[in-house]
């Protein structure tokens, strides 16, 4: 650190902090050391640092205040599940879900790539908080980045600064190293988006770090986010008696203004930021949702016997592409001002745009790549405004259906969780499970088509289990245990259902409005949490009647609903022998109950496989 500039240094009480600010500096010999304060002064400047260095274009104040652009490197635009790895000592730990790597090994690879890789940068360090800052359900971390757009984006995205040192005295905080790798040599300019081709996101949870090199992207770069709240989180609940969920939570208040909250999980790019804050159609008036957080849940058992949960967030990382006032009010209203944009086009009067923003595109823009773009280009190259995966950063506080307990310290007691994945085929509207048991190896066996958060192919069904695959900091098979166990220290447990909004008709339409329209699923969930609504049952769960849900302005047909509702006995018993793969890779750590819940439901489909060849049985659905 020597000839180093440090600001507020002195400030510094953390023993370790400091140790630990000398050593990453010494490793990766930045040309100046800055500790976050938080302050909006801070964040003024740095934005103008940023617009100077061209990192940053500033949108029209008129039309978007305090609000600005980002464009990254098009070979570092999504989260890199190849190279993101989980360090435990012991291999199996980190379970067959996670590439595994040797902690020391790593650790050794990685002092040798960092060194010197912050020269002629900024080391920033910034201090945050994951969760409102004292709640006993919150953590602190400390992200060391060279990246001024990852600290521009944790500040809206954690609470950071002199608050979170303060609150974080001189005790344990998670150590999260971030790196562009790439680094300014003398006389040498800046690239336009700093980044290495050469990428690790490497955690390691016995002891509480990571680290991450070569991209300055999401999930991959704001570390607080996925890597900490998720892949370290899951880890320290495990350990400590909590969860940590890649969920929104949602409060829905029904017209007798009766309270129920719901978290819901679903992979990325899958809606979870709409269904947050949906707005129920004009027909269903009276009913209410209000938003706690879009993306990550973090759940204890509380002494009232229920699951509480608070958002760690205090800012939505949104995928922008398919946002608009009519599929999501709330979040178009939300990122009006003081929102960073990364990878959209820009308007020729400086505001955004992305495919699906308005139903007519404007006459010609320039597209994140920085290259002229019209309708007609488009349609001749098929080049997109905004790359599929482009993102808003905006502060929940920003957001009109924001919930008054939202940074209430205690959480929300929840009362259902749903699971969802995107599938054109198979599985029905909506499933409530059995019981918790039952929920857990429905939430374990979900499939989704892949989508453009993470690099690789898009629209492939994998088994996402819990939609935590590329989250869950250790063993699956351990995980599903966890939340078996978690299951038997409540005595109130929420009840647990599977939904699909994505199923498709044989001309492959969607056959599900979605958006709004899912608070008519909301609605019957809630009516069956609490003992007002009716259900049939199927081999895999229970679900509603067409005459069940309130189709009040939509028109459903009860065939159509029969169709989207359907449990067809040859697509499941071919989902029973996809989950295979998974139970065959997990098998030595899956739960013994588990396996029995699989087999019943598999005696459950095979028998009315076989009656529907024989006609002559009877297998009207029975009431319940
Ligand atoms: O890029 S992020 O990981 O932050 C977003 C997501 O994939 O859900
Ligand atoms: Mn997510």
């Amino acid at each position: 650190m020597a000839g180093c500039k440090v600001n507020l240094m002195q400030n510094l009480k953390n023993e370790e902090l400091k140790r630990w600010i000398q050593e990453v500096a010494d490793l990766t010999q930045p040309s100046k050391i800055y500790i976050c304060d938080g302050s909006q002064e801070e964040y003024d400047r740095l934005c103008n640092e940023m617009v100077s260095s061209g990192i940053l274009k500033k949108l029209n104040p008129e039309k978007r205040p305090g609000s600005f652009l980002a464009c990254s490197d098009p070979s570092d635009v999504a989260r890199v599940e190849d190279s993101t790895y989980i360090c435990s000592k012991n291999k199996n730990d980190a379970g067959p879900n996670n590439n595994w790597a040797d902690p020391v090994e790593m650790k050794t690879k990685l002092n040798t790539i960092m060194k010197g890789c912050m020269r002629g940068r900024t080391m920033y360090v910034i201090p945050f908080s994951m969760g409102p800052i004292g709640s006993p359900i919150s953590q602190i971390g400390v992200e060391i980045t060279d990246s001024p757009y990852v600290v521009i984006n944790m500040r809206i995205m954690t609470r950071i600064g002199n608050k979170v040192l303060e609150s974080l005295g001189n005790s344990e905080f998670v150590h999260c190293l971030h790196s562009v790798g790439a680094p300014i040599e003398a006389g040498q300019k800046d690239m336009k988006w700093p980044c290495n081709k050469t990428k690790y996101i490497t955690h390691f949870p016995e002891t509480k770090e990571i680290i991450s090199f070569g991209s300055g992207y999401g999930g991959n770069a704001l570390l607080g986010k996925k890597c900490f709240a998720l892949r370290i989180g899951s880890y320290m609940g495990k350990n400590e008696g909590w969860l940590a969920e890649h969920m929104l939570i949602l409060g829905a208040e029904s017209p007798k203004g009766e309270k129920t909250y719901i978290a819901a999980a679903f992979p990325s790019a899958c809606g979870k930021t709409n269904f947050a804050m949906l707005i129920p159609p004009v027909e269903m008036n009276g009913w209410k949702v209000t938003t706690i957080g879009d993306d990550i849940a973090w759940i204890k058992p509380a002494k009232d016997g229920r699951l509480h949960a608070i958002n760690p967030e205090a800012g939505y990382f949104g995928v922008a592409p398919g946002t608009s006032l009519r599929t999501n009010k709330n979040a178009i209203l939300t990122i009006a001002k003081n929102t960073i944009f990364t990878n959209v086009g820009l308007t020729e009067d400086g505001d955004i745009w992305w495919e699906g923003l308005t139903d007519v595109p404007p006459a010609k823009l320039t597209d994140w790549q920085g290259q002229e773009w019209t309708p007609e280009i488009a349609k001749e190259t098929g080049r997109k405004a905004a790359h599929p995966n482009a993102r808003f950063t905006a502060p929940a506080s920003q957001c009109p259906s924001v919930d008054q307990n939202w940074e209430n310290p205690e959480g929300v007691p929840i009362s259902a969780f749903i699971f969802g994945g995107r599938r054109a085929t198979t599985v029905p509207l909506v499933t409530e499970t059995k019981d918790w048991d039952h929920g857990v190896y429905w939430a374990a066996t979900i499939g989704s088509e892949t989508t453009a958060a993470a690099v690789g192919a898009v629209g492939q069904v994998r088994r996402d289990p819990f939609a935590m695959l590329p989250f869950c900091g250790y063993h699956m098979g351990d995980y599903f245990a966890h939340w078996m166990d978690i299951g038997k220290k409540i005595t109130n447990p929420p009840k647990i259902f599977g939904v699909n909004w994505f199923r498709k008709n044989a001309e492959g339409k969607f056959m599900w409005s979605g958006y709004g329209d899912n608070m008519r699923v909301l609605e019957w969930m809630i009516g069956r949490v609490h003992g007002t609504a009716h259900a049939v049952e199927t081999e895999i769960g229970k679900a509603p009647s067409f005459t069940d849900m309130n189709w009040n302005g939509l028109p459903m047909t009860e065939e159509q609903f029969t169709e989207l509702s359907k449990v067809d006995t040859n697509e499941w018993l071919n989902e029973l022998s996809l989950q295979d793969e998974l139970i065959e890779k997990l098998k030595d750590r899956l739960p013994n109950k588990f396996l029995e819940i699989r087999k019943e439901t598999q005696i459950k489909i095979e028998s009315r496989h076989s009656s529907i060849k024989n006609p002559g049985l009877n297998l009207t659905a029975k009431s319940l």
